[in-house]
């Protein structure tokens, strides 16, 4: 049963739209003879709140669904403590609404989760968004009716929503990567997980807690959670590079003087590789241009400075592994710096990729957190995780006590959402099938045989490796240029060509193999989850690069996408036949 919702199209309500252009001037709404909505778009993060204000801009009816109850996405579900952005929070927002920019004010350099997800909150109300959404409401499959041109995406309450145009806005780490330990099913005490962080925060003053996995959440758990419990166990496997935030509050005037400038700051950031701006510790030469002596000034002065953006000191830490190795040394010796016990100290400095290969971590106090003498590091690449008890994890032959685990061991990123819907194309094409041996997007956006589809910050596209702010601002302006160019032609939909994806997916995988970065078993690889294809996926030639390609395709008449009406589906099936 197809329900119709409050906001239903006046288009697709209408009596007498047929075949032909709207009034006033808009798509051709032979699509819209059964629509309920102009547009889907799947999840009220950030990309689905940007999304669905753009659509209801244009005057085209949008349905958000969303599983939760609430906006944020990510940082409506990582309510961990210690969570934090990694990018500095007057970069980590919107810049596509004057207003936004304006009202809102970061109180830190770092904002903490609930300030980010207050952020997320404050976008909503301001520009009226929620009624706009389904929560509580998860997608289970999107099904592309050739005849209708309609997008039918099957909701989890029986319900299905009819709309044209179908936006994916699902985010690259939201299905939980969660590990399969023998006995785990035993275990009495809790297992939470940083992306599954219960809403009303557990108590674990008094606890013994043992934190599984050390990438960005274990890091920022560690600290946070080491505070409060009576003992903290950090399990790892692999040790990984860790720069400090250099947190702090922001200034007044600091923040006068950012929102004062944003129109030029949002600017520049699409200019840069990571998409924000650079900070004067970032040299555009390599390593060996400096004396040794040199080369530690700058590592001093970036370490000082804070962030990840250390691992752009010289141009080519992530593709020279000499310029790599002088900048792992640096943190080694920060390391040895910083936590007492050497023995310590050694296991916690990475050898098994070069600085960069996985995602650099951003942290207040990690190290640190080594010398309390509460916390244990427990090396489980030496001696693994034998199985879970009810009451205990076994490593080797030790039985740990424990109350609490926590399972920080990531996510099935950038694809995992997106395979866990059901999604067809034309002739019934599942995306899971097509993406089997390697997933790509043209652009990150589109794959040939499912038209009007989009996946924002989807495979092929920087996402992760940038500003996800700006990987999704560009994104969904990528989208309604499409869309305008659609009703430009009169055309009812839009898809890549397979020539285009493949060239796109060899540029992207060329671009990938000059650098460090296919040399680490990373979760940008799909490394982390047993059984998945072993691909580099997003594209890591830097935010001004994909523009400038983006831009350069539009420009060539749209290379890549080929525009047409849907009656041309049932002709190329009877020829087919
Ligand atoms: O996940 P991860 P994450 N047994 O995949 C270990 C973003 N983020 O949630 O390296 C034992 O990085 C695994 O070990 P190994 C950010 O983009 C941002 O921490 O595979 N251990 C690794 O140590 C980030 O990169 C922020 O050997 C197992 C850890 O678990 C991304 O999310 C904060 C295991 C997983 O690390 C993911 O980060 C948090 C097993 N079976 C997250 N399986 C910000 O700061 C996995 N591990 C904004």
């Amino acid at each position: 049963m197809v329900r119709r919702d409050a906001g239903q199209s006046a288009f697709a309500a209408g009596p007498g739209i047929h075949r032909g252009c709207r009034e006033d001037g808009g798509i051709v709404t032979s699509a819209y003879e059964t629509a309920d909505f102009d547009a889907v778009v799947v999840g009220a993060g950030f990309a689905g709140l940007h999304l669905l204000h753009s659509f209801r801009e244009r005057g085209m009816t949008v349905q958000g669904v969303e599983a939760g109850d609430g906006v944020g996405g990510t940082w409506y579900w990582n309510r961990y403590p210690g969570a934090r952005c990694d990018v500095e929070s007057v970069d980590y927002s919107f810049g596509f609404h004057p207003d936004l920019q304006q009202e809102w004010s970061w109180t830190e350099r770092y904002a903490t989760g609930p300030e980010i997800h207050r952020y997320a909150e404050f976008v909503a109300n301001r520009l009226n968004l929620r009624d706009l959404i389904r929560f509580r409401t998860r997608v289970e499959s999107a099904v592309f009716n050739e005849v209708s041109g309609l997008w039918v995406v099957g909701l989890d309450d029986g319900t299905e929503v009819r709309a044209r145009f179908c936006v994916m806005a699902t985010g690259c780490l939201s299905t939980t990567n969660l590990p399969d330990i023998e006995g785990i099913g035993d275990f009495t005490g809790d297992i939470y997980h940083p992306g599954r962080w219960p809403h009303e925060s557990p108590m674990l003053q008094g606890k013994r807690v043992a934190v599984i996995g050390t990438g960005s959440s274990g890091i920022q758990l560690v600290p946070a959670v080491a505070r409060e419990v009576a003992q903290l166990y950090v399990l790892q496997r692999s040790p990984n590079y860790v720069m400090p935030a250099q947190n702090g509050p922001l200034h007044p005037e600091q923040l006068a003087e950012v929102k004062r400038t944003y129109p030029e700051r949002r600017r520049m950031s699409r200019r840069t590789r990571r998409g924000f701006p650079l900070p004067t510790t970032v040299t555009n030469q390599p390593a060996s241009s400096f004396s040794a002596a040199e080369q530690h000034e700058r590592l001093e002065a970036a370490w000082a400075h804070g962030g990840a953006i250390f691992t752009s000191t010289f141009d080519d830490i992530t593709t020279n592994p000499d310029s790599n190795q002088v900048a792992a040394d640096f943190i080694a010796g920060k390391i040895r710096g910083i936590v007492k016990d050497p023995a310590v100290a050694t296991k916690l400095i990475p050898t098994d990729h070069p600085l960069g290969g996985k995602r650099p971590c951003v942290d207040t106090g990690y190290y640190e957190a080594f010398n309390r003498p509460n916390v244990e590091l427990v090396d489980i690449r030496e001696t693994p995780v034998q199985r879970i008890t009810s009451n205990a994890i076994q490593v080797g032959e030790r039985l740990i006590d424990v109350d609490v685990i926590i399972l920080a061991t990531g996510y099935d990123a950038i694809t995992g959402t997106l395979n866990a819907i059901d999604i067809r194309g034309r002739r019934g094409v599942k995306l899971r099938d097509e993406w089997c041996d390697g997933a790509m997007a043209y652009l990150g956006l589109m794959a040939p045989k499912f038209p009007n589809l989009f996946t924002i910050t989807g495979p092929g596209s920087p996402s992760v490796l940038c500003n996800m702010f700006v990987s999704i601002e560009q994104h969904v302006e990528l989208v309604f240029t499409l869309l305008a160019e659609l009703r430009q032609r009169g055309a009812e939909v839009v898809e890549p060509t397979q020539e285009a994806l493949e060239s796109w997916g060899e540029r992207v995988a060329d671009i990938a193999d000059s650098t460090l970065l296919v040399t680490a078993n990373s979760w940008y690889l799909g490394a982390n989850v047993p059984g998945k294809v072993r691909q580099f996926m997003p594209y890591a030639g830097g935010m001004a690069s994909f523009v400038d390609d983006c831009e350069a395709l539009l420009s060539m008449d749209f290379e890549g996408f080929t525009f047409g009406d849907v009656a041309s589906y049932s002709e190329q099936e009877a020829a087919a036949r």
